[in-house]
């Protein structure tokens, strides 16, 4: 007769936050403390994800954000909820949302505070309503000077300047997954204990894949390169090991999530009707971007990498091409 362990976590999203801290021993706790308060907020989060539907919190609110996009009353509370828990740590100095036209003063600690953060509280909202999984991202920054208050400029900085990036994923399971420099965790929610458990340490990135995520309605539009590119990874040869499947869900953070940990390649390209594609830098492109290097991949905006480029505005649009480093590395070669 088989006896049913206990299952007890190595490790939580907590204490592994406070482990990783406790590696720097000049250390002030207050990232850690910010990357918890994020962390509760995204467990809010998929809370109302999974009961939107009989809490009145389905559909549109009516209004666009500065995007022009229709917001979703969903977009709307996550939005609420990771402002108020970030404000309210007193460690932020100024908020980036995509739900939000300009940037947000934190209500409390903002001439001390040491950081600004950035955030898409719902990606992939335009899939609620169908059960398809949809994530939050965020990416933070220290600010360029202690010596004043947070300004917009603290946003103008390379993502080499990042001093930790994540995402989560609301699915079948919601997943956490950040890096604050030292290598890509993941951790899955167990609602039974309203804990991140620790389940995928030190994530690395296949050197290549087998699948390629793109918008293919877009194809139209796209440039030569893009277009010889996908052609390729559709094409029969043996040697290449193409043709490669096709898997697009329409929301980044799964789209991201299954090639990160099983190889391949995402593009959001430039094209003809939108000469800087659909994602923006600062809380889509460059959060990913840094969380895939961590991995062992690459992110490129076509010509550059994504984690050079300096942003000069905060809702800053950037054609995206992220995944393995052997078909990023394809793509580029492509290039005419
Ligand atoms: P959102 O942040 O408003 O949800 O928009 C971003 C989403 C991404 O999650 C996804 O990869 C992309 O838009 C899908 O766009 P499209 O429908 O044009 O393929
Ligand atoms: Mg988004």
């Amino acid at each position: 007769m088989t006896t049913l362990q206990p299952c007890v976590p190595t490790s939580t999203l907590t204490r592994f936050i406070l482990q990783q801290e406790r590696r720097f021993p000049s250390a002030s706790g207050e990232l850690s403390d910010l990357l918890n308060s994020i962390s509760l907020g995204t467990k809010m989060i998929a809370q109302l994800v999974a009961t939107a539907g009989f809490r009145g919190l389905q559909g549109y609110t009516g209004k666009t954000n500065v995007q022009g996009e229709a917001t979703q009353k969903l977009d709307e509370e996550s939005d609420k909820i990771l402002h108020e828990l970030l404000g309210s740590s007193g460690h932020f100095g100024l908020l980036v949302s995509e739900e939000r036209d300009t940037v947000q003063v934190a209500s409390e600690g903002t001439a001390h505070a040491k950081y600004v953060v950035a955030f898409d509280p719902l990606d992939g909202s335009s899939n609620l309503g169908s059960n398809i999984p949809v994530g939050t991202i965020f990416s933070i920054w220290r600010k360029r000077s202690n010596a004043r208050p947070a300004a917009i400029e603290d946003f103008y900085q390379s993502g080499r300047n990042l001093v930790a990036a994540g995402y989560t994923v609301y699915g079948a399971k919601t997943s956490f997954v950040y890096s604050s420099g030292q290598g890509v965790h993941g951790f899955t929610l167990d609602p039974t204990i309203g804990e991140f458990i620790l389940t995928e340490e030190e994530i690395r990135s296949p050197e290549r894949g087998k699948t390629y995520s793109v918008n293919e309605g877009n194809a139209l539009a796209w440039d030569a390169q893009v277009g010889d590119f996908v052609a390729q990874l559709k094409s029969e040869d043996k040697k290449r090991g193409t043709p490669y499947a096709a898997r697009y869900v329409g929301s980044l953070v799964a789209d991201f999530d299954r090639n990160l940990k099983r190889g391949g390649v995402f593009l959001y390209p430039a094209d003809k009707k939108n000469a800087n594609g659909k994602l923006r830098l600062l809380y889509e492109c460059m959060p990913l971007a840094y969380i895939a290097e961590q991995a062992g991949g690459r992110a490129i905006d076509g010509k550059r990498n994504v984690l050079d480029i300096v942003p000069s505005d905060i809702h800053e649009r950037c054609p995206f091409i992220v995944g393995s480093k052997y078909e990023v590395d394809w793509f580029e070669s492509l290039r005419r």
